[in-house]
């Protein structure tokens, strides 16, 4: 068995019984709905992988420098498919939860973002259903980050089936930034909660600057590797 089959099984083994109550008729097909979503990961984990081999051949460096992926737990499965008012069924999360399998990108450099992002759009068994440009329109809180929804083929003993994953690509100042933010989302009666979301703002607009000056400087490093051979 699989490290992430029992990670799987520890969470719906640590359910509420309410939401036991709600995937019980569901169980086997979920299990096998994850496994897929799973799978889905792992070729794009690859697909990732290979693109950072190959740049690194060809430009001296590595665009990637962390990929992370995650399923979502079955219970905020519950909690999204609840939030949307629709019922507990495969259906309903297949068809309207794009982001239970999770893939995070983090590149050093904003342009390294769009180059990634931009193999991955011309790979053509890839069908690609949205674009959320966050760092081109970031949102009112300054979250940045690009997001790619995109149905990956996976390849299964009884044929090929699309699964959704949702790929966010941020810089490594991007993602400081996002994990301290969502902190904010899950603490209640925060006393000073404007005062934090202000400043969490006036950082984010500090961190792009940060991140486009550091880009310029690394294209005059490189220049300069250049003028010298
Ligand atoms: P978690 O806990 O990270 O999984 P949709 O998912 O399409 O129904 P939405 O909100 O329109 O709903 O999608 P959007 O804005 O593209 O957000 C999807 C994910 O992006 C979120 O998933 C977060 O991971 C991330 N994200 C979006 N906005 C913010 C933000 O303001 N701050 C931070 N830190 N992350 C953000 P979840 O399910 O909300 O959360």
């Amino acid at each position: 068995m699989m490290e992430e089959d029992k990670n799987l099984k520890t969470q719906i083994n640590e359910l509420r019984i309410e939401e036991i109550d709600e995937l019980r008729e569901i169980a086997k097909p979920f299990i096998s709905l994850m496994m897929e979503f799973r799978c889905a990961l792992m070729e794009i984990e690859t697909k990732l992988n290979v693109l950072n081999s190959e740049f690194a051949l060809t430009h001296n460096r590595n665009p990637i420098q962390t990929i992370k992926t995650r399923l979502k737990q079955p219970a905020s499965i519950l909690e999204k498919i609840s939030r949307k008012g629709l019922d507990v069924t495969i259906e309903a999360m297949e068809e309207n939860l794009a982001d239970i399998a999770g893939v995070r990108v983090i590149c050093s450099f904003p342009e390294d973002i769009y180059a990634v992002a931009d193999m991955m759009l011309h790979q053509d068994d890839l069908r690609m259903l949205e674009i959320k440009d966050y760092i081109k329109n970031p949102k009112p809180n300054g979250y940045r980050s690009l997001h790619l929804i995109m149905e990956v083929p996976i390849f299964l003993s009884s044929g090929k089936k699309f699964r959704k994953v949702e790929v966010q690509f941020r810089t490594i100042a991007m993602d400081f930034w996002a994990s301290l933010e969502h902190q904010l989302r899950y603490k209640k009666n925060l006393e000073n909660a404007e005062e934090i979301c202000r400043e969490l703002k006036e950082c984010a607009d500090v961190i792009t600057s940060v991140d486009y000056r550091m880009q310029e400087l690394r294209g005059k490093i490189e220049y300069a590797d250049e003028e010298d051979c």
